[in-house]
């Protein structure tokens, strides 16, 4: 079975109807036919580029350039800079309320039966600022968390897990500076799901340095910040985990009903929101093709739609090669788009029937993480 079919089957499996997903496989929109041409947003200011990857630095992608399934340039960010961790040395220590403490060198996690999956996430704080850029989708391989963590053996005591990162900083803790490795919590419950990987090659190649390497985490369907990089230390624990990137950053603030009683509720930013934004427009000779991806926790999708001004909702064609927890790009052709400018939309809904609400229908939201409201798109049709 080709990998094409391979994953239309497991996206059919996830639960898109066949409908909906393209019926032949392996045609994304993402390389230009002969003849396509961008229509550029109107939306975007003139000039407006993030520029390429540095050293050390977040990295923002064009969205518009977006050109295949496994991203080829996949966005950067980190807190404390990027350290060198060389394969060669390299560690990874479980600690903690285990009937046996482990450690892997690379050489040894290597050697470990792995698995591949595709997954693709996005930056807590993506958004529309950035034409949310802070986003990718990769091939990645590694051992299973949950193998690595039952060989070390949970004792009935332990109840979440610590994913602490090789890189450090200086945090004014209460007044008192102090010394903190980057590092991320989850429930044992979370931690043990069947699809976590402790990974070491992303589209096919070792990771690189500004992706964690040699070794990172990968908890799909979890927004980026879950995923740490350059992973050194696994640690069992039977206290919640208060770090800065649990308890302070990556928090949302948003004013909900509680049990009948309105109040703000801060929220530690994990599992991805059900997502779809537009990307891309262009110009293929007798129609015009309107492109972006979708993203969300894994939860099978039933639907994406877009509109166009004040029209109906209208089916796009999902990306075949769309897997469950990798990114979903879609297309919908336009006929007989009129000259002048025009808004774009589209929603997801997932088999629950989540649709992806208007920005103004969602909470009020204080800090800018988890920006997921459907984003309208302006663009001008040439006569
Ligand atoms: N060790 C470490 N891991 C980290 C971070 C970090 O600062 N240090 N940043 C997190 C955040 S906020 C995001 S969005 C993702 C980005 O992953 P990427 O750079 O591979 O796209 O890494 C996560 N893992
Ligand atoms: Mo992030």
């Amino acid at each position: 079975m080709s990998i094409e079919n391979e994953s239309r089957r497991q996206l059919l499996k996830a639960g898109v109807s066949a409908g909906l997903v393209a019926a032949t496989a392996g045609v994304p929109w993402f390389a230009l036919a002969q003849g396509e041409t961008v229509v550029p947003f109107i939306d975007v200011p003139e000039g407006w580029a993030p520029g390429p990857r540095q050293p050390g630095r977040t990295h923002i992608i064009d969205t518009r350039q977006i050109n295949n399934f496994y991203s080829d340039d996949f966005y950067v960010v980190q807190h404390y800079g990027q350290p060198e961790v060389a394969a060669a040395g390299y560690e990874l220590k479980l600690t903690g309320l285990v009937d046996q403490p482990l450690q892997f060198t690379y050489e040894q996690l290597r050697a470990l039966p792995s698995r591949e999956i595709d997954c693709g996430f996005e930056c807590g704080g993506n958004g529309g600022r950035m034409f949310h850029g802070l986003v990718g989708n990769a091939r990645w391989r590694g051992v299973s968390l949950k193998d690595l963590l039952a060989q070390a053996g949970v004792q009935p005591a332990g109840r979440e897990v610590v994913f602490f990162g090789a890189d450090k900083g200086m945090e004014t803790i209460r007044g008192r500076e102090v010394e903190k490795a980057f590092a991320r919590s989850l429930s044992l419950e979370d931690a043990m799901r069947e699809d976590n990987l402790v990974v070491y090659e992303m589209n096919g190649q070792p990771l690189p340095v500004h992706h964690g390497q040699p070794v990172r985490l990968l908890i799909p369907g979890f927004y980026g910040v879950a995923n740490v990089k350059w992973l050194t230390q696994i640690h069992v624990q039977d206290t919640r985990y208060m770090g800065r990137f649990m308890g302070r950053d990556y928090v949302t603030l948003k004013r909900e009903v509680v049990g009948g009683e309105e109040r703000w509720v801060e929220n530690s930013v994990a599992r991805m929101n059900l997502k779809s934004v537009i990307v891309r427009v262009t110009n293929r000779g007798g129609s015009h093709r309107i492109a972006g991806f979708a993203l969300n926790d894994g939860t099978p999708l039933r639907s994406i739609e877009v509109k166009i001004d004040d029209g109906p909702w209208q089916q796009a064609t999902i990306d075949p090669q769309s897997s469950r927890y990798s990114w979903k790009p879609f297309y919908f052709d336009w006929q007989g788009a009129s000259p002048g400018e025009h808004t774009i939309v589209s929603r997801v809904t997932d088999i629950n029937g989540h649709t992806q609400a208007p920005a103004e229908q969602l909470p009020e939201r204080v800090s800018y993480w988890e920006e997921f409201g459907q984003f309208p798109r302006r663009i001008r049709i040439g006569a």
